[in-house]
């Protein structure tokens, strides 16, 4: 299934006609200051919730195929989470250690968590009646976590958009009296709602590939977004080809950064990108989801960061609105090793290695942080660095480590139990800035 997801993901991006920031009016695109805080954050806080949750099934795509359209477009009236609590949640992300949040503030599905002046289908509709993205951007304030927002370009359920139904191959799954200039016009009033309301940090869209929306509206989309806020991160995702990279690692896409899903991105020292990856299997809860063992997460962040990426982490709390306990104490488990480890993640850079099985590495200053994960017979054994005089090697928890430096390899001995089981991290000082190190390339799968 998740080959089958990435797959789709590929094909969709493929599809439509490439488009770059070149395209954009000069002066508009979110600057490289700006971008480089940004990625400096490292772990944020992915989360899809909605009425959904009532049946289990996932976000948008369960609508006319697990859930029949009248039942889904329905289970608003019943969606009464009591136990939601704005605070537990923002304070869940900050003890995982992330540093910021997106929520689904509209998916594919249309319902918006927030109340929304331009349609009636949102949470002021349900018995809940409180505003969920409200709740959540106060939280993130007094948290000190970045507050962000997920909305879908395509949207399944208004009138004026004219897809309703994807699975339907007789035609009646088309709205044919749509018009799509007044579909854009309320995304723009939605947005502009949005911004000024809830002044996020990040916008992070999904859901460009329907022929209907062109990349002339998401060029202009992208334009008028930054006159609402200058310094708004927008994803990749508004644009038509919403992937790619050329041979020199620039962005081949409309917008600021690049957004693998449920995939580790590839090392890139030019282009900024966030991995999107879910706790579980399915973005929205399902009952019974398989959690990743902490090992897996913390691997995943660590490979993340080497490859010089964010990790955009997904939950999906439960109908209730309380998110999973064992979910609670995964992220817990990974903030204590931030607590111990996060200068080997935080404000780092990626490389020069790149990830593998064994290891990856993040470096900042005149340190390379080596992210190990398997010492087979207890040595690491890694290739040289072309030309730096590696000063000092130890365990970042501490405790010296007897470096043996051969013409093309480094020798790192270990215990033969790792000090830490899903990453224990041995730090080199080099005797020049460790970013001036070109990537060295592996040619072992991550
Ligand atoms: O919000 C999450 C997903 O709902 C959304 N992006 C993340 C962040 C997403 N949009 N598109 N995709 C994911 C690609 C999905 C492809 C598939 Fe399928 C969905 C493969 C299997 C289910 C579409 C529906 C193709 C076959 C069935």
């Amino acid at each position: 299934m998740k080959k089958i997801a990435t797959l789709c993901l590929l094909l969709l991006a493929l599809y439509g006609h490439a488009q770059t920031n070149a395209e954009l009016p000069p002066g508009i695109l979110t600057s490289k200051a700006v971008m480089d805080r940004f990625m400096n954050l490292r772990f944020g806080m992915f989360i899809h919730w909605g009425p959904v949750t009532l049946r289990g099934t996932e976000i948008g795509w369960s609508r006319h195929r697990e859930v029949p359209g009248a039942d889904y477009d329905t289970l608003y009236r019943q969606f009464n989470p009591v136990k939601f609590n704005a605070d537990e949640w923002v304070k869940t992300a900050s003890e995982a250690g992330m540093k910021y949040l997106v929520i689904t503030a509209k998916h594919h599905d249309g319902f918006c968590l927030w109340p929304s002046a331009y349609t009636d289908y949102n949470i002021m509709a349900t018995p809940f009646k409180k505003d969920v993205v409200g709740l959540l951007a106060k939280a993130c304030k007094k948290y000190g976590i970045q507050f962000c927002i997920y909305y879908s370009v395509l949207d399944w359920h208004h009138p004026e958009y004219p897809t309703d139904n994807i699975y339907d191959t007789t035609g009646a799954g088309i709205r044919k009296n749509a018009h799509i200039e007044k579909y854009v016009a309320y995304m723009k009033n939605q947005l502009k709602e949005l911004v000024s309301n809830y002044d996020p940090y990040m916008l992070w869209f999904d859901g460009p590939w329907e022929s209907v929306w062109t990349k002339e509206m998401a060029l202009d989309m992208y334009a008028y977004l930054k006159t609402l806020k200058k310094d708004l991160i927008i994803n990749n995702r508004l644009g038509k080809a919403f992937s790619g990279v050329d041979a020199s690692g620039t962005a081949t896409f409309l917008g600021d950064y690049d957004t693998p899903e449920q995939r580790i991105g590839d090392l890139n020292m030019n282009m900024p990108w966030e991995t999107c990856m879910t706790i579980c299997e399915q973005w929205a809860w399902k009952p019974n989801d398989k959690m990743k063992s902490l090992r897996t997460c913390i691997e995943t962040l660590a490979k993340v960061a080497g490859g010089n990426g964010n990790l955009l982490f997904n939950i999906g709390p439960r109908p209730d609105g309380a998110i999973e306990p064992e979910q609670v104490v995964r992220l817990k488990e990974m903030g204590s090793w931030l607590k111990q480890y996060g200068a080997a993640v935080y404000n780092t850079h990626g490389g020069p290695y790149e990830p593998n099985p064994a290891y990856a590495a993040t470096r900042s200053g005149n340190k390379i942080y080596l992210h190990v994960f398997e010492a087979a017979k207890g040595n690491l054994t890694i290739p040289a660095l072309p030309g730096v005089k590696i000063k000092k090697a130890y365990l970042l928890k501490g405790g010296a480590v007897k470096l043996t430096v051969t013409a093309d390899q480094l020798i790192i001995p270990l215990p033969a139990v790792l000090p830490d089981p899903n990453d224990t991290v041995v730090v080199l000082e080099t005797d020049k800035p460790a970013i001036s190190i070109a990537p060295i390339k592996n040619d072992k799968k991550k």
